[in-house]
């Protein structure tokens, strides 16, 4: 077989590729591993930031976002008993939209089926090969088990964190930076109204917790726990009990409970490699970075990272210039450094780090405050939040 462009996953960054390629003529062969029905389940991210939302709605994308989407003008820090809002939308002229990432992979998955382009499920044994030549080669079984060889002018790696796409790399072709936190988040889905009309990010000597939602009958939270827990010693009482801790404040809230439908640990790590390139191997979201969730980046970054890639490979393949494609890498880096930073910053202000000092715990105090209380320092962490513009 024969293609311009292999993209390796069916995520929101491999999604997104294939369906800017194919919307500009561009021959693709979109291979996922998982099955339709798992991806389009796979409950992840929550917080689409301005530049992604305005995105998807340019490419025709925005009509459920806009219709089921919620559209979140502040959040609050909860610290020392009380909530601070940080109004984003005051502060900055932009918002969120609260729209969760299973959203996004349906609306692209239903567009491909919709115009026909076809989405290759339950693949397995992908192999790259020829990386460093103008002929990669892919070699993959289908979902009947046939096996399969595409000759492709480029590789997109949108396989995530745990794809084979990085790994494809020879040693020494990349540089790998990496940060582990000592705690991941338990994150539940809960059939119960939310308990907040925004989000709510509390910091807590027990421990971070995050309030969130994904529609006016479903809460999503999160609490911080050891990165080794497990999900077996976490009975539905003991979440909602440690949630309705967290939360509580001196103002009168009430946390409503209700039956978990969903419930999962996600370790936190920072994660970049650079050059995001290798040849004819480009790299793009999680594949090339990971960003602790505190900040609400991930996705986006990858939304970043796609709208860059597109560009470039359409000047590539389709008018024989290589200027986009050359940059690709230090364009998306800008961005994905400045994300690093503000996940970072999010996470270790809000966190309980079990081996900070009384020292490093009145200095995030001290952060939070602060944050709190200037107007210069709210929206600092604002226009992150709600997303700078785009390159
Ligand atoms: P993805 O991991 O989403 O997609 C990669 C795709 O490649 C998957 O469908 C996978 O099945 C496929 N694949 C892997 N190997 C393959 C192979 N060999 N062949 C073919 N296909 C292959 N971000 C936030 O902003 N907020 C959050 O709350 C949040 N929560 C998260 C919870 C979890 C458990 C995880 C893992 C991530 C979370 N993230 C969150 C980050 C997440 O949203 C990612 O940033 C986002 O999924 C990135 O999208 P992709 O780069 O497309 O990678
Ligand atoms: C979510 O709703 O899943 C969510 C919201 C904000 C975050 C992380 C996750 O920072």
């Amino acid at each position: 077989m024969r293609t311009q462009v292999v993209v390796i996953g069916a995520g929101p960054a491999g999604l997104l590729l294939s369906y800017l390629l194919r919307s500009e003529g561009l021959d693709v062969v979109l291979l996922e591993a998982r099955s339709r029905e798992y991806v389009r389940k796979r409950m992840r991210a929550g917080v689409c930031e301005q530049p992604t939302v305005e995105l998807l709605r340019e490419i025709g994308l925005g009509t459920r976002l806009d219709a089921e989407g919620l559209r979140h003008e502040g959040f609050s820090l909860r610290f020392d008993g009380s909530d601070h809002r940080v109004a984003l939308t005051e502060l900055t002229g932009k918002a969120i939209m609260v729209y969760g990432q299973q959203e996004i992979v349906k609306d692209l998955i239903d567009a491909h089926e919709a115009k026909g382009w076809p989405i290759e499920f339950e693949v397995s044994g992908v192999s790259l090969s020829g990386l460093d030549t103008d002929r990669p080669r892919v070699d993959y079984r289908d979902v009947t088990g046939v096996s399969q060889v595409v000759d492709a002018d480029v590789v997109a790696g949108c396989d995530g964190f745990h794809g084979i796409s990085r790994p494809a790399v020879p040693a020494g072709g990349l540089r790998a930076f990496d940060r582990q936190y000592p705690f991941a988040w338990l994150g539940v889905l809960a059939q119960t109204p939310p308990s907040s009309e925004e989000l709510i990010y509390a910091h807590h000597e027990r421990g971070f917790a995050l309030h969130s939602m994904r529609s006016p009958e479903l809460t999503r939270a999160y609490l911080q726990v050891a990165p080794d827990e497990k999900l077996a010693d976490w009975s539905d009482d003991r979440i909602w009990s440690e949630l309705s801790l967290r939360l509580k404040t001196d103002a009168d809230f009430s946390l409503h409970e209700g039956p978990l439908l969903d419930k999962s640990i996600t370790p936190m790590r920072s994660h970049v490699v650079e050059p995001m390139r290798y040849g004819r191997l480009f790299l793009a979201g999680d594949a090339a970075h990971i960003v602790p969730p505190t900040g609400a980046k991930g996705m986006n970054l990858a939304v970043a990272d796609i709208r860059v890639l597109s560009r470039a490979l359409v000047e590539l393949l389709q008018h024989n210039s290589s200027e986009l494609a050359e940059s690709y890498s230090d364009t998306c880096l800008k961005r994905v450094w400045r994300a690093e930073h503000f996940s970072w910053y999010m996470t270790s202000m809000l966190h309980v780090d079990p081996d900070a000092d009384v020292f490093q715990h009145r200095l995030q105090l001290s952060q939070l405050r602060y944050t709190a209380s200037s107007r210069a320092a709210a929206t600092s962490l604002a226009e992150n939040y709600v997303g700078l513009p785009f390159a």
